[in-house]
């Protein structure tokens, strides 16, 4: 197993639109396996491959306490169940240090591909259906920080180049 890095905000990479997964094979079971293992070291609840620059549509989760329930998410597609919005506050391992409240449809369904590449189909609510969205729109190109105001976006954007920098 391999600790891969993270790509970080405003990094271009994060922006491109992941490919659908045409066989789960060796080499996506040990993307997910890699994957896994930067989540868990992070730690965080959820990756989507982007943020480890593989464009393609896969996403590890697990938000149980000792690493208990891990779950794997090949080529998801979502329907929304009610288009209710909650709101919580989001983080994400590709924009650290930042928390902002984004508002989400609460129930979900999801059908995607297994580790086992199998279809399955099940109802997500809850902070399983706010991290499946937040993973989902990482395949596309999208961060949580989209959703905030361009003021909002833009000062972290200019902490994140400045600790960038710094790093450098
Ligand atoms: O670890 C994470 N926590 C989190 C908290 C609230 C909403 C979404 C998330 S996902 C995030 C990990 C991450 O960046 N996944 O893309
Ligand atoms: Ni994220």
């Amino acid at each position: 197993m391999a600790r891969l890095s993270i790509l970080e905000f405003p990094d271009p990479r994060l922006r491109k639109v992941a490919e659908p997964v045409n066989e789960v094979d060796s080499r996506i079971k040990t993307l997910i396996d890699d994957m896994f293992e930067t989540m868990y070291a992070a730690p965080g609840i959820g990756l989507a491959a982007t943020q480890v620059d593989v464009h393609e549509r896969v996403i590890v989760m697990d938000i149980s306490d000792n690493q208990q329930a891990p779950r794997v998410f090949i080529n998801p597609t979502v329907v929304i169940l009610d288009e209710t919005l909650g709101e919580y506050d989001e983080g994400c391992l590709s924009v650290p240090g930042f928390y902002e409240t984004v508002n989400r449809p609460t129930r979900i369904a999801v059908t995607a591909l297994n580790k086992e590449g199998e279809t399955f189909t099940e109802e997500l609510q809850g902070l399983m259906a706010i991290c499946l969205q937040h993973e989902i729109d990482h395949l596309e190109g999208k961060l949580f920080v989209d959703y905030l105001s361009p003021l909002k976006r833009q000062r972290i954007r200019g902490k994140l180049e400045k600790a960038h920098r710094q790093r450098a």
